[in-house]
């Protein structure tokens, strides 16, 4: 059974109220046969809409499910793509509010920032060559089904449980860091809870970089100069509590930062 756009149009409205009011829904898959994961893009692409109509600008991408760890922890196994709006950018050293999330968690990450637009299809080494520079980022991320569990047509079209996410303030061009092996380590209140590699970030993160590209060119669309692309966690990722102070060192590429409270 396919969904009709009307039908695409309720379900958006409903995962934007569950997120604006950090309210647990059931798994969309549940009740809704046709929502397979293309499908489940559409979806994404109406959910995005209700913010950008609320103001908030798209400022980047990001990928998801491209490390074994994090393929592991949520059981899907392939990766997947979100949208990034203005109001998901947490200042660095900045505070998250746990209330306004459902269940947040954190998890280390890399971004690129685009000096160019990138079109896919593109290889790594292309897409590399589109940015102008990359920095260490924690994603806070909040998926909006209950008890974090969900399906891959699900998690899609959840946008990829975006939430909120932290720039280092370090940024440097690719060519100067050894993009492939960069030591990462989380740390919550000084102990570190993650240690990885930016290895894990899909074998290389110029992978999931290209991977994003050509995700998006199958649908028609490309990244754009100036966006952000997260690239996606090292490790599985960890649930935050009240009052917990977050830390990613990240090699060659400093620090992000940011304290949860109530
Ligand atoms: C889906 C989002 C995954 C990542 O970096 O792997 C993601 C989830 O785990 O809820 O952002
Ligand atoms: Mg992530």
């Amino acid at each position: 059974m396919t969904l009709t756009d009307a039908r695409l149009d309720e379900l958006a409205d409903h995962m934007h109220e569950a997120a604006m009011s950090a309210s647990p829904v059931p798994m969309l898959s549940l009740s809704n046969d046709g929502l397979d994961e293309h499908t489940a893009y559409t979806l994404q692409r109406k959910l995005i809409g209700r913010r950008i109509e609320a103001g908030h600008r798209l400022v980047g991408m990001k990928m998801g499910l491209i490390s074994k760890a994090k393929m592991q922890q949520m059981g899907v196994h392939s990766p997947i793509y979100g949208h990034l709006t203005a109001d998901m950018l947490l200042e660095n050293g900045g505070t998250l509010q746990k209330s306004a999330h459902c269940h947040p968690r954190v998890e280390p990450e890399i971004a690129f920032i685009l000096g160019r637009d990138l079109e896919g299809p593109v290889s790594p080494a292309q897409a590399l060559l589109a940015v102008e520079g990359v920095c260490a980022a924690l994603e806070i991320i909040d998926s909006r089904y209950a008890n974090f569990k969900f399906a891959l047509a699900d998690v899609v079209a959840d946008n990829a449980s975006s939430a909120r996410f932290v720039l280092g303030d370090t940024v440097m061009h690719p060519a100067d860091v050894e993009l492939g092996n960069l030591g990462m380590v989380m740390e919550v209140d000084g102990k570190p809870v993650q240690i990885g590699s930016s290895a894990a970030i899909y074998d290389h993160p110029a992978n999931s970089l290209a991977a994003q590209a050509n995700m998006l060119a199958a649908r028609g669309e490309k990244l754009h100069a100036g966006q952000i692309v997260l690239a996606g966690g090292a490790t599985a990722a960890v649930a935050l509590e009240a009052w917990q102070r977050v830390r990613l060192r990240v090699a060659q590429l400093g620090t992000a930062s940011f304290s949860v409270e109530a």
